[in-house]
């Protein structure tokens, strides 16, 4: 099997950018991927965290499993982290804003004491790649001040961004960290879009992404590639055969799996969550 590559230079960089300037905000905005919530939290920028106030928030929500979703962001409450699930690209984002007052509420009550009343809220963004860290921060915004696109990297170096007359942003560049616990975290990061498609096996994926289909949702894959029953006893590899030819590229299993990745990700096997709550200790 192919060990993914995810790491290029740029992104020690960015991390070190990050530990400098979260000094200088009042609350981090910590954005996962509500497909992948645990497996796309960077373990580096939990540890930089520390003692600093942040909100979980679980993007592209309309992607993942409604009940999954909800039930992750309970599992972070409960364990003292404020949470919340947005889509960037349909919700009024009013939610964050709420919870960013919430969270820091003592503090702006002090700060209103000590007769200081139209300080902005300085907010970072933080997370991997692709995740929607510009996309949220636009909205916020209301304009479409930060370059954005469906591809991981676009982010090149952070930039503030001034939201109404209350918070200042705090654009970063997204960050992976340099060794995967489990390849599994690889194959789903590349999955969902957080690691370039060059820098990883397209087959190796898309192997993964049918065994998850296999096991949690069969219906969808009989669906969307003409099935018959029989074929759901398949192995991954041929199935993978199978759904090549069906798709008219014969022997080319790289292009099916290009394409069998491309159709995941924009929901055409429906909406998934790839992570399951940790069981509890
Ligand atoms: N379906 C869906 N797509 C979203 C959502 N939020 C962002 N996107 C899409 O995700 C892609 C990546 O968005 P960006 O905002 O550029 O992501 P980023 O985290 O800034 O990425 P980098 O700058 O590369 O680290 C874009 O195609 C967005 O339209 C969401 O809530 N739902
Ligand atoms: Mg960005």
């Amino acid at each position: 099997m192919t060990v993914i590559q995810w790491f290029p230079g740029h992104m020690a960089k960015a991390l070190r950018q990050v530990k400098e300037n979260i000094k200088k905000v009042d609350i981090v905005l910590e954005l996962v991927d509500a497909r992948l919530p645990e497996s796309s939290r960077n373990p580096q920028l939990s540890e930089i965290l520390q003692n600093k106030p942040n909100i979980i928030v679980l993007t592209k929500k309309d992607l993942a499993n409604t009940v999954k979703t909800k039930e992750w962001v309970n599992y972070y409450e409960k364990n003292g982290s404020p949470a919340l699930a947005v889509n960037s690209l349909k919700d009024s984002l009013k939610s964050i804003e709420r919870k960013i007052t919430d969270v820091l509420s003592t503090k702006i009550a002090t700060q209103k004491e000590r007769g200081i009343l139209h300080k902005r809220i300085r907010v970072m963004c933080i997370g991997i790649p692709n995740v929607g860290k510009s996309t949220l921060l636009n909205h916020l915004v209301k304009k479409n001040v930060a370059q954005v696109g469906n591809k991981p990297g676009v982010t090149k170096s952070q930039q503030w961004l001034k939201a109404g007359k209350n918070l200042a942003l705090l654009d970063t560049p997204g960050i992976l960290w340099p060794k995967f616990e489990d390849q599994i975290i690889g194959k789903k990061l590349a999955l969902t879009g957080a690691i370039k498609d060059t820098l990883f096996a397209k087959d190796d994926v898309a192997l993964y992404t049918l065994e998850h289909f296999l096991k949690n949702n069969p219906k969808k894959l009989t669906e969307r590639y003409h099935l018959e029953e029989g074929d759901l006893q398949k192995t991954p590899v041929d199935l993978l055969l199978l759904i090549t030819k069906k798709m008219g590229f014969q022997y080319d299993y790289d292009r099916a799996s290009d394409r069998l990745i491309l159709e995941c990700r924009k929901g055409k096997l429906g909406t998934y969550t790839l992570d399951e709550i940790p069981a509890a200790s």
